[in-house]
């Protein structure tokens, strides 16, 4: 069992050490594998080197990432151990906002136990249908290996974007070749996911998914369909991970000593 300590609101790192603590109970619960722990930490690596702050190219990422949402037929967000355990609730608030869309559970250490906690834990937060869980419904994504091979006939399999955050490559690699439009949240913007997606987002999930729901929100009451193009076609995903890599390099930390 985990020890619980108070952690002082005026902490300095008060909302990174609250994510920790939720990723440990989601992993005392059986939601998130042992690997999260450590897929976590090289997350928060790359946050230290953004100021743990939402930086301007993810601002950009963040539009286009909506822009694309809407205009989206069949839109699916997949959901692994780490997102169900950090920001179950923004996952559920992000597919209400979208309405077209569905959350489909994709595990790269999949064990069936951890499928149905996973599906439980959306449920709380008002999730009804969550694909990924029925064997009946289950088919492959050509040419890849992993477990993530698994996905829903009527998700990811038909999807035309899938939201991939906290992913590893590969999936991403193998969607793309079925032509998938691919979203992803990502701190490291050197991950092969990162590299590989259409828009990255560089950000923390739990900062990122919010201002993520407000752009949607706010395309949909303000922007056409013509707009949302253009926002779409002028994104560049290599410029955004330029600039993040920028910001990273740039870090003040060293000159506040
Ligand atoms: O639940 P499962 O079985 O599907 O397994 C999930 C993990 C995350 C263990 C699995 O997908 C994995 O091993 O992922 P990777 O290859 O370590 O990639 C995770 C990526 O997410 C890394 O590039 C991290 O930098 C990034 N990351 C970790 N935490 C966050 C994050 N990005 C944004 N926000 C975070 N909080």
């Amino acid at each position: 069992m985990i020890s619980k300590i108070l952690i002082p609101k005026n902490h300095p790192r008060y909302c990174s050490l609250k994510i920790r603590e939720k990723l440990v109970e989601g992993f005392e619960k059986g939601l998130v594998a042992r690997e999260g722990l450590i897929a976590h930490g090289r997350g928060e690596s790359f946050d230290y080197l953004l100021g743990e702050k939402t930086i301007e190219p993810a601002l950009k990422s963040i539009d286009a990432a909506s822009a694309l949402f809407i205009l989206a037929e069949h839109p699916v967000i997949s959901v692994n151990g780490n997102t169900a355990a950090i920001c179950a609730s923004q996952i559920c608030d992000l597919n209400r906002s979208l309405e077209k869309s569905s959350v489909e559970i994709n595990l790269f250490y999949h064990t069936h136990v951890r499928e149905e906690l996973i599906s439980t834990e959306l449920k709380k937060y008002g999730l009804k249908k969550i694909l990924g869980i029925d064997p009946n419904r289950s088919t492959q994504i050509p040419e890849l290996e992993s477990n993530r091979r698994k996905v829903d006939l009527d998700g990811i399999f038909v999807s035309d974007v899938v939201f991939v955050p906290l992913e590893d490559g590969d999936r991403t690699i193998a969607l793309k070749k079925m032509d998938k439009k691919i979203i992803t949240v990502d701190l490291n913007p050197l991950s092969r996911t990162a590299l590989a997606s259409d828009i990255s987002i560089i950000d923390n999930i739990v900062r990122a998914l919010p201002r993520i729901i407000k752009s949607i929100e706010y395309h949909k009451k303000n922007s056409t369909k013509k707009e949302l193009k253009e926002i779409v076609d002028s994104f560049n995903n290599k410029d955004i991970l330029n600039e993040s890599l920028d910001i990273m390099r740039s870090n003040k930390m060293l000159s506040k000593i």
